[in-house]
């Protein structure tokens, strides 16, 4: 078989364990070959954003422009967009590709350290222009929160959730509960007016930056191959409990210790 194309469209981590280059080191894993559009620059450690600098429009546009002439993508994941103009302008570059390819839009809205990474007016250009594009959007508890503007904290207000976000955004919903305190990491698809639940031990006091990065990208790969949408998610969660259960850790005798996913587990 020839191997699967697919693209992301997402900032640069200059950490390298979320963005384009988790996306990149995933798709790689996963058998995928990964093209990259870079939206935006982010000076950052895990934990600690310091620079937000964005790629022109224009810039943005061309890079999807050229790939898309020459490579048979077959897949298409966005991560963070930075702004309402380049959410609007990516939005008319997938519209303009030559087919349509399975789109997952991770709505990144703050780093897992809790930074802002998205201008607060890019949330309506993400109603209006890209979420009707997508396949799959898949946000986290507080992303969720915020696009229907309730507080979402339990299993419960997570199953109520979910078809409210599904019906709105006329699309499948993974709401990923990875923030809820528990003993399982639980995430709930929405699909077709049904629910579908993936769950894996919740790793507790470890490195988790890059993990909806990662995880979507994983998805990504998966539908990129042709796999159908709950067996790509079902083989995702699994690729991303094994990065964290197998990240990295680098000790520092001055500096705080870092840690970081492995982009290549073991049993991924
Ligand atoms: O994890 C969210 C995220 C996405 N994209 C980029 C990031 C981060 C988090 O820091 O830097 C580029």
């Amino acid at each position: 078989m020839e191997t699967p194309v697919a693209l992301t469209i997402a900032g640069s981590d200059s950490s390298a364990g979320a963005g384009i280059q988790a996306d990149l080191k995933t798709f790689g894993a996963l058998e995928v070959y990964g093209l990259t559009a870079v939206t935006c620059v982010v000076a950052e450690i895990p934990g600690k954003v310091s620079r937000i600098e964005p790629v022109s429009v224009e810039m943005v546009r061309q890079q999807i422009e050229v790939l898309a002439k020459s490579f048979p993508i077959a897949a298409i994941k966005t991560g963070l967009l930075c702004s309402a103009e380049s959410i609007s302008a990516i939005a008319q570059s997938i519209l303009d590709l030559p087919r349509r390819v399975p789109l997952v839009v991770d709505p990144v809205i703050t780093a897992t350290g809790g930074d802002l990474l998205l201008q607060s007016d890019a949330i309506d250009a993400y109603k209006t222009n890209l979420f009707p594009l997508a396949t799959l959007i898949t946000p986290n508890l507080d992303e969720a929160g915020q696009l229907l503007g309730e507080n979402i904290q339990s299993l419960e207000s997570m199953k109520r959730a979910g078809p409210e976000l599904e019906r709105e955004f006329k699309t499948a919903i993974l709401l990923k509960g990875g923030h809820l305190a528990g003993a399982v990491a639980v995430d709930l698809l929405f699909s077709g007016g049904k629910m579908v639940e993936f769950s894996a031990p919740f790793v507790r006091d470890v490195a988790t930056h890059g993990t909806g990065c990662t995880y979507s990208a994983a998805i990504t790969a998966g539908l990129a191959a042709g796999m159908p949408l709950p067996d790509s998610i079902a083989r995702a969660k699994k690729f991303v409990t094994a990065c964290i259960a197998d990240r990295l850790r680098w000790e520092s005798d001055g500096r705080e210790n870092i840690d970081a996913l492995s982009h290549s587990p073991k049993n991924g």
